[in-house]
């Protein structure tokens, strides 16, 4: 791989789903070792901290079923500041979280400098979910459709007014658990889905190619990795706030990373809900970062 310069940008928020605890992502991927396992790959690496969120709760509620919207809204808009920042100077962002909604606040910020970006949701939701179909209020289920300009205006409107990505450039793979709501949204934008029954069936290796063959078809000029832990089958990742059996294996994942770091066409990566609270030793934060080993070119030989 090209040697890059990272800025690595920590967002330790949990407002976005119910069980604290996901704000202290940010300190385990970093006490996994992430800083040095990247210079040690021969990139540039420039960690800029913490984003500052908030420990205690607001009263003030807003008049809306979205748990938090205050909290995410705030945090998510001074991510995405940062991560245009970034981008702007020719650095490449990951951010860590915290839990799934930061993704709102990276991918907003990226578009100030890509105009057609391309995101791979590696997870087994699809976060699609909007105010009227979320089953749980938690703004963490709901990221993907803000990102299509689907949901609340406060949420959809951050850094910049409206869609920031179109359906149509959207890969999720590893999808295994979806909500009603969700099915419908996919279907209705043409979301490109590789459920754990693709990976089941083809073989990662087939997917990925048929994943990248796709993006690569859509005149792109970025692509944002979203990955969220419980993408992986929580044997490997124990340490996230909804994990689901029958996920991706540790082995598909890293050859999933290697694949997209061979295709050259990630710009962004950020990853989300690691949960030390919920962890066995830090074994998430771990697995995030040998898995960021493998997407930014470590090779064994
Ligand atoms: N779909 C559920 C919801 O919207 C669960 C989402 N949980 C996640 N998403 N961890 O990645 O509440
Ligand atoms: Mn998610
Ligand atoms: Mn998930
Ligand atoms: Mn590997």
């Amino acid at each position: 791989m090209n040697r890059l310069d990272i800025t690595v940008v920590g967002v330790p928020l949990d407002y976005g789903q119910s069980r604290r605890g996901v704000d202290m992502g940010p300190s385990a991927i970093r006490y996994a070792g992430a800083i040095k396992r990247l210079e040690a790959i021969g990139h540039t690496l420039k960690d800029e901290g913490d984003i500052q969120v908030s420990a205690i709760e607001r009263t003030d509620r807003a008049n809306t079923n979205l748990k938090n919207l205050e909290e995410v809204v705030s945090a998510t808009t001074e991510l995405a500041e940062k991560v245009a920042a970034i981008v702007e100077k020719g650095e490449f962002p990951l951010v860590l979280g915290g839990d799934h909604s930061i993704a709102i606040g990276t991918i907003a910020g990226l578009t100030s400098k890509y105009k057609n970006l391309g995101v791979i949701w590696y997870d087994a939701h699809a976060d699609m979910n909007t105010a009227e179909t979320s089953p749980s209020g938690n703004i963490h289920g709901m990221p993907l459709a803000v990102t299509m300009g689907l949901g609340h205006e406060r949420l959809v409107n951050i850094y910049k007014d409206g869609q920031k990505v179109k359906p149509e450039n959207i890969v999720i793979i590893g999808a295994r658990s979806v909500d009603p709501g969700e099915r419908a949204l996919i279907k209705e934008k043409g979301v490109k889905v590789f459920t754990m029954h693709e990976i089941d069936r083809d073989g990662m290796t087939s997917v990925m190619n048929e994943a990248i063959e796709y993006l690569q078809s859509k005149n792109l000029d970025g692509v944002h990795l979203s990955l969220d832990l419980d993408g992986l089958d929580p044997i490997y990742t124990p340490g996230v706030g909804t994990p689901v059996q029958g996920g991706i294996s540790y082995r598909e994942s890293h050859l999933a990373m290697e694949m997209l770091e061979d295709a050259g066409i990630i710009t962004s990566a950020e990853f989300v809900e690691v949960n030390p609270i919920l962890d066995e030793k830090n074994k998430t934060g771990e697995v995030a970062v040998e898995l960021m080993g493998s997407l930014f070119g470590e090779k064994l030989l």
